[in-house]
């Protein structure tokens, strides 16, 4: 089985380096920590390398003394685990660690994932990678302290865009209920995740507003942000978490898309779908990748032209 085959490994190495994606969410942090936590327990120091600092809204986390923003040095680890990464381009610079590793494991929910460690645990009926770690907590027999049971609980909770997405189960609600008995406090966390939002981010949604494009019967929504429009706003990257929803969640929307205009002819696009439309498919031609309803790619070019292909992929599917 090759959950017990990572619980073996975990436990025969000395140095752990813990590697989430890039633009981190809840469910890759919150799984890192957790899993953290875990490897802790068994008297390993774990190290936790992310791209860019901490957003904001995940400052309140316990656990943030194992993170670590990677600054380019290239240190050998007995074992790097990869979670919530669907590819090796999401490890960003931090690749170098992997590469460079004894031993790799890659533990992830990613439909589109592509296996690049040694040990691959993809199970892509967990809502989230949260749901994952809790799994192999458990079998390790480690206690569910409340640390713990938290950053599982934002792994999950952020997923499931609070249990109302379609990758929420009953499974992850028999999670949710074992870490509700540890600990978690509900309402904290999900007024904190949920319920607060920043003046700039507030503002940065206004202007997204007025870029909004509704295409093809009112089925499709497209918004642009621009780095001017960021600035302009005051707010940061990490605000544009989200935005997208703004288009995903008008009636009658099926497909909604975000185009984050970086310097020069760098493009983020973000894919959201309501129900029919599997926006994994166009994501992964477009060199991305994701879930059915969620999903995400970069693309180089002119706006003009991105704005067609994607319009021309997603005309495809609808
Ligand atoms: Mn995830």
């Amino acid at each position: 089985m090759i959950e017990s085959n990572i619980i073996s490994t975990i436990k025969e190495v000395n140095t752990v380096a813990i590697l989430p994606h890039v633009s981190i969410d809840g469910d890759a942090l919150g799984s890192s920590i957790a899993l953290a936590y875990a490897v802790k327990e068994l008297g390993i120091e774990p190290i936790i390398y992310i791209e860019e600092e901490i957003p904001l809204s995940y400052n309140f986390l316990p656990g943030t003394e194992f993170v670590e923003v990677y600054q380019g040095e290239v240190k050998k680890y007995d074992l790097v685990l990869a979670l919530d990464t669907g590819d090796i381009e999401r490890l960003g610079k931090r690749v170098e660690i992997l590469k460079s590793a004894s031993d790799t494991i890659n533990i992830d929910h990613h439909a589109t994932n592509t296996e690049f460690a040694r040990l691959n645990l993809v199970k892509t009926t967990s809502s989230a990678t949260g749901e994952i770690i809790y799994q192999l907590i458990k079998m390790m027999g480690l206690s569910l302290t409340k640390e713990i049971s938290t950053c599982i609980y934002v792994a999950i909770t952020t997923d499931t865009g609070g249990f109302r997405y379609k990758n929420t189960t009953s499974v992850t609600h028999q999670i949710v209920s074992d870490l509700i008995d540890n600990g978690v406090d509900v309402s904290w966390v999900s007024q904190l995740l949920f319920e607060t939002m920043s003046l700039p981010k507030t503002k940065l949604m206004g202007l997204a507003i007025e870029t909004l494009q509704i295409l093809e019967d009112g089925k499709v929504a497209v918004i642009t942000v621009t780095d001017n429009m960021i600035k302009n706003a005051g707010a940061r990257e990490e605000d544009c978490d989200g935005i997208v929803n703004i288009g995903r969640n008008i009636r009658g929307i099926e497909v909604a898309v975000l185009i984050r205009q970086n310097k020069n002819e760098s493009f983020k696009i973000n894919l959201r779908s309501k129900k029919y439309v599997d926006v994994s498919v166009i994501a992964n031609k477009l060199g991305g990748g994701g879930h059915k309803n969620a999903a995400g790619c970069t693309i180089n070019g002119y706006m003009d032209d991105i704005k067609a292909m994607l319009l021309k992929e997603i005309k495809k599917v609808l």
